[in-house]
């Protein structure tokens, strides 16, 4: 069973968006500054949509903390929706505010609408929208900003940048690609890197398939919206075996890695190099430009359904990359160092 653990509700215009984390260990600073700047990092990156300038995510903290330390309680985490106050009598929990008003029926290819009016057997595809939508990044950004003030305490840091958008392989030209595809009212992906520093060896597993932590990290950053691509280290195709693994020597007593193409898990556990995690995000697939598709009620083909939307959201995804990587590697750091108060943890840690 996990360690650290959470649920995380809300719709992309709902009132809020909540979560509730359990598990951690009492005694932990609770840092809301630092929340809060991860969650202004996530609302950042050029490309961004209009919703960015309505939203100034700040985390509210309502049970699980007192005077700045965990209680080792549930911690409950709340991020407003500002645009709540435009979407009102739309997203009324009353069953009297029924209406259709921001109701849609044209599936846009890429995006859940389809699969997800089937599965859940709705006919307005905002009821399929409003949860799939990426808004939920927010809160689960929140709850990996907690996570991460875990790691901090065990000298664990964490970095990420952008290495392709589109077609675009250098920095200097990102936003110029970005301009084109928003010109031709288009979107675009693109790919990223995040490397955790200083990193305990032995987290995770080879004795089963479901405790290798390279497949965690890698289930966490493949289920954020519209990632199609995750890669641990260096991508292994066209190295021959003597060229790829990881040469290890000796110095001042102690065992390291000569390279580091494994991006820092070997059979599954982490080896004390740096973690490196790197993932390929698609183009958003809500276009101004709409693409072909079939309206689900006259069962005719039409163009797609266009809402306000982002050209291109990959630096915001790194953001939750890594957050959504911290999540795992507090669970394992708690799985096998454990303790009920962050004291206890630290002596486990370095002992
Ligand atoms: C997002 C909020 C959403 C979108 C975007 C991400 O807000 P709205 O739908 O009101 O514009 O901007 O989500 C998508 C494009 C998507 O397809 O899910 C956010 O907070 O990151």
């Amino acid at each position: 069973m996990n360690k650290f653990r959470f649920l995380t509700a809300g719709e992309s215009h709902g009132k809020c968006l909540t979560a509730i984390i359990e598990g951690l260990p009492a005694g932990l600073p609770i840092d809301i500054e630092f929340i809060n700047q991860e969650l202004q990092r996530r609302q950042q990156g050029y490309g961004r949509g209009q919703r960015m300038k309505i939203e100034n995510d700040t985390v509210e903290i309502t049970s699980g903390v007192r005077f700045g330390k965990t209680l080792g309680s549930p911690i409950t985490l709340v991020v407003k929706n500002q645009d709540f106050e435009n979407w009102q009598k739309i997203m009324s929990v009353a069953p009297e505010d029924i209406t259709d008003e921001k109701a849609f029926s044209t599936f846009r290819p890429g995006h859940a609408d389809y699969a997800g009016s089937v599965k859940y057997n709705q006919k307005d595809l905002r009821n399929i929208l409003e949860r799939s939508s990426a808004r939920k990044t927010a809160i689960e950004v929140a709850v990996g900003a907690v996570a991460k003030l875990l790691l901090k305490e065990l000298g664990i840091t964490c970095s990420s940048k952008v290495t392709q958008i589109g077609s675009a392989c250098c920095e200097e030209n990102f936003h110029g690609e970005i301009d084109i595809m928003k010109d031709q009212g288009d979107t675009v992906g693109g790919k990223f890197v995040v490397e955790y520093k200083n990193m305990p060896i032995g987290l995770g597993s080879y004795v089963h398939w479901d405790r290798g932590i390279d497949g965690r990290i890698a289930q966490a950053v493949m289920s954020i919206p519209a990632i199609k691509v995750v890669e641990i280290g260096t991508n292994p195709l066209g190295y021959k075996g003597s060229e790829y693994h990881d040469e290890l020597f000796i110095k001042d007593d102690k065992i390291h890695h000569k390279t580091n193409h494994a991006g820092g898990i070997e059979g599954g556990m982490t080896n004390g190099e740096d973690l490196l995690v790197s993932a390929v995000m698609k183009p958003i697939p809500t276009l101004r430009k709409p693409l072909k598709t079939v309206d689900i009620n006259t069962k005719e083909e039409t163009e797609a359904h266009f809402e306000r939307s982002d050209v291109c959201a990959v630096e915001a995804c790194t953001v939750v990359a890594e957050t959504r990587i911290a999540w795992i590697l507090a669970d394992e750091i708690l799985l096998k160092f454990g303790g009920d108060t962050l004291d206890e943890l630290k002596n486990n840690y370095y002992r």
